[in-house]
């Protein structure tokens, strides 16, 4: 943490840590009514900043939440955040909240919806996870459906992600692989997946019930521009199993090696080479792009 209490931006104001609260009549706390981003910013630089905020516009309109900003003020806000704290490197919370309103499901109740804008430093993943990979294993709880609350939806509600963690842990791994309710592989409990089979990558579709990763979405364009064969695929627990190399994507993660999948080692166990490919052209690519914050 940095040694000043962080200035935390809640609708317009920023507050003190001690100071940054809601309301418990704001339906984000009642229902889990609301919608978020998590966004890296790296050497004074926003990673993806557009594409975060486009997602965040996104998953709001789907909910019928009307964010009461612009697209551009929203991005504005995200960098005035870190430079109101003075950081250079970190990770960005983006929260938009149905607001507060009486008690009762009715999203009309609520006059105004919240905007949180918390800009921290982030505690990153060891070293040796990158160097040895990670251990999986499935989880029981399943990706919610299209036709419950669209995967597409980044919202507040991540209990279904917090209880597939749970039983990762309790498994002995340190992530877990979510199936959708047929079976076939989603992604990980807050990562997308790859993985390479006989020199051609694959990911699952995002129809399979996969965030649309920001993360993977720049992966897929390094493996493009490095003329490498991918596929977007139903996947099977199979395909992971018997894979040369798998690893993760996403913003906390960024690209992470994985070396054991249910007691299966992958591969032969350590990250392979486009796992490292990817991994170096990724960490190119948040050193050298993004939108700029002073
Ligand atoms: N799948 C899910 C379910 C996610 O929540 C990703 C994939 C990766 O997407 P991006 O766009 O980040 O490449 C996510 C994002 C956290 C945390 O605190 C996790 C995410 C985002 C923000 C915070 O663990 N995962």
């Amino acid at each position: 943490m940095s040694a000043e209490p962080l200035q935390i931006l809640i609708d317009g104001e920023y507050y003190a840590e001690a100071d940054a609260k809601i309301s418990v009549f704001d339906h984000g706390l009642l229902y889990g009514d609301g919608v978020f981003e998590g966004i890296r910013f790296y050497h004074d630089r926003v990673f993806r900043l557009e594409e975060h905020i486009d997602r965040l516009f996104d998953s709001a309109k789907a909910i019928h939440l009307a964010i009461p900003a612009t697209p551009a003020e929203v991005c504005q806000m995200v960098v005035d955040t870190i430079a109101k704290n003075d950081l250079h490197d970190g990770y960005v919370r983006l929260i938009v909240t149905r607001g507060t309103g009486a008690l009762g499901l009715s999203p009309y109740q609520c006059e105004k919806g919240s905007i949180i804008c918390i800009a921290s430093t982030i505690t990153l993943y060891p070293k040796e996870y990158y160097d040895d990979g990670l251990i999986l294993a499935t989880c029981a709880t399943r990706r919610p459906t299209h036709d419950t609350l669209s995967p597409s939806v980044k919202s507040l509600n991540y209990l279904s992600n917090v209880m597939a963690k749970v039983e990762a842990l309790a498994a002995g791994a340190q992530e877990g692989v979510m199936l959708n309710t047929e079976g076939y592989v989603a992604e990980c409990t807050g990562d997308n997946i790859f993985i390479v089979k006989n020199g051609i990558i694959y990911t699952p579709t995002v129809a399979s019930g996969s965030l649309n990763g920001i993360t993977r979405k720049a992966v897929m364009e390094l493996i493009e521009e490095a003329n490498l064969p991918l596929k977007e695929i139903q996947m099977a627990r199979y395909e992971l199993y018997t894979a040369d190399e798998m690893f993760l994507t996403g913003t906390a993660a960024e690209v992470v090696p994985v070396r054991e999948y249910d007691k299966r080692v992958i591969g032969d166990g350590k990250p392979g080479p486009v796992t490292q490919q990817m991994l170096a052209a990724f960490r190119n690519l948040v050193e050298t792009t993004g939108t700029p914050i002073y």
